[in-house]
């Protein structure tokens, strides 16, 4: 356990970030903090550290510039609370149980913080968890009920039920930066969970970003209009920024006059209902502009997707400023009361996103830009400042990583594996190939089950249920994914080897078509359907 020590002008002098006046809490203890930052469908695409080019995040980037920035970093189930599972239990989803967002969570098996408190950590998790009951294995939990609310969001707090005013993405900062000041045992080693709902749909923005991208206007990427030729499960997508994304629900064309056709005018009009006066206020004073000018355009085919695209690029993003600063909020405190040097900060998304690839918003997919998640991490003590690491690392991996910096052993059952020596440079041995599952089908979206598995290379892709098709991609030569050459005959011999790699990781992880079964008939009868 550690001793908060008071340190004097001359250590002080000696901590990076020390302020004059700030109180300074020792730094050389052998159990680091954690601090665990997770925003829901955050893109690796709209963060500036991964040198795309869409929007300015500088306190998530220092995470890289004085860490490490991860360009493999996966999940292993592209959807929120599944995701959010595996990183709790470091088990694949047909392990813990949690396959897709309905069926329900058992929150009495092992996780991570559980172990971290055998171990003296103190524990807190605030903000969106979207796994149903008290959570436990924390001394402390502040969570949004479900997907949550942008404006004036209730949180439950130790389990009890109330309201804020003002912006879900502040109050979730304000409340873990009250824990972390006034709240957690200063004698004690912290485990934070500080998880945003944001930039989760239906993207709306803090009142002072509201006009952040208005003289931008946004280019989408080459594989916007996707034909989808070789892939026909992507074809029936649902998640199309053209043609499913609501003008009305998704991209505030809410009109007094109705004209704008949706078929969610009510949860548009709950949505705009929560704000006061002066948040009305200032929504109308950026949107009714928008709205006028749209309906005066009348836009159609092609003008119109590329209307929506920029739309969606400019709230999506402006979403992602206040996340980055709740980030900066948080580095200063390390920095003002001297932990930044003991503590080790995370900066992921429970999953990646579409920002027009496919034509698509969304994720669920196998493919990049969903498989995919942003990873950083900084921890001066043992991370050297801009470590870059190619290693195909998944949220799978979380749990046993923090219990190994945390000193605790790591449960047999876990099956993630610590990559703390990996980012340190101690070791360069690390798995050759990762495994996929998704489940949530049918569903929103329209996303067939399927499963998978990736090497630096290739990817193998199965989906099955009411599909019976098979993807290979060379990721080398197609980064895209816009060529399926399973059936390429250049291609037989990966493709050999890809489907032995899947018999291997679907046995090393204990999955099995009895397993997707099963998983199945509990589906089935959670939603009353035969099948
Ligand atoms: C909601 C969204 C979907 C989204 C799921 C899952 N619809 O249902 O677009 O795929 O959440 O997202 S909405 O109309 O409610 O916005 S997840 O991140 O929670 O898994
Ligand atoms: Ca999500």
């Amino acid at each position: 356990m550690r001793n908060a020590i008071f340190l004097g002008a001359l250590s002080c002098s000696l901590l990076t970030g020390c302020l004059s006046g700030g109180k300074q809490e020792t730094t050389s203890d052998s159990q680091p903090n954690i601090i665990f930052i997770m925003s829901d469908d955050h893109a690796y695409q709209a963060i500036s550290a991964y040198g795309h080019d869409l929007n300015h995040t500088p306190n998530i980037d220092r995470l890289a510039n004085e860490g490490v920035l991860f360009n493999k970093g996966f999940v292993t189930n592209s959807i929120c609370a599944p995701s959010r599972a595996v990183m709790l239990t470091g088990k694949h989803s047909f392990v813990n149980g949690k396959v897709d967002n309905m069926l329900p969570f058992d929150w009495n098996q092992d996780n991570f913080a559980k172990q971290l408190q055998k171990v003296g950590y103190q524990t807190a998790m605030v903000g969106k968890i979207h796994l149903h009951g008290l959570p436990q294995g924390f001394d402390y939990s502040n969570v949004l009920p479900g997907q949550g609310q942008y404006y004036n969001p209730d949180f439950i707090e130790n389990g009890e039920k109330k309201q804020y005013h003002g912006y879900c993405t502040q109050i979730t900062t304000d409340i873990a930066m009250d824990w972390l000041d006034k709240k957690r045992d200063k004698d004690k080693p912290f485990l934070l969970l500080y998880h945003q709902k944001a930039p989760h749909r239906t993207w709306m923005p803090e009142k002072k970003y509201l006009d952040l991208f208005k003289d931008k206007t946004f280019t989408p990427p080459a594989n916007f209009f996707d034909d989808y030729e070789n892939r026909p499960v992507a074809a029936q997508h649902e998640m199309g920024i053209f043609e499913h994304m609501d003008l009305v629900y998704d991209l505030k064309m809410l009109d007094e006059q109705g004209d704008i056709q949706t078929r969610y005018r009510g949860a548009a009009q709950g949505m705009y209902e929560r704000m006061d006066a002066a948040q009305k206020a200032a929504w109308d004073a950026h949107y009714k502009p928008i709205i006028a000018d749209f309906k005066a355009r009348g836009l159609e085919g092609k003008e119109l997707a590329l209307w929506k695209y920029d739309r969606y690029m400019k709230d999506y993003l402006s979403t992602i400023q206040s996340v980055d600063d709740g980030v900066g909020q948080l580095l200063d405190y390390l920095d003002e009361n001297g932990l930044a040097e003991n503590t080790i900060v995370v900066y992921t998304s429970d999953q990646g996103f579409y920002l027009g690839e496919h034509g698509w918003f969304d994720k669920r997919f196998m493919y990049e830009e969903s498989f995919r998640t942003p990873l950083l991490m900084r921890y001066p003590k043992e991370i050297k400042a801009g470590t870059v690491t190619e290693k195909l690392i998944q949220n799978l991996d979380f749990a046993p990583t923090f219990l190994d910096y945390a000193g605790a052993s790591i449960p047999e059952d876990i099956q993630g594996e610590s990559f703390r020596k990996v980012v340190s440079g101690e070791t360069d041995k690390w798995r050759d190939a990762i495994y996929y599952t998704y489940y949530e089908y049918p569903g929103e979206h329209n996303v067939q089950r399927h499963h998978g598995v990736r090497t630096d290379r290739y990817k193998l892709i199965h989906f099955y249920y009411d599909s019976d098709t098979w993807e290979l991609y060379d990721l080398e030569k197609d980064p895209s994914e816009m060529n399926n050459v399973y059936d390429d005959p250049s291609y037989a011999q990966v493709r050999k080897e890809m489907h032995a790699k899947l018999v291997e990781v679907r046995a090393k992880y204990g999955d099995s078509d009895e397993m997707d079964q099963k998983h199945l008939q509990r589906f089935l009868k959670a939603r009353n359907v035969k099948h």
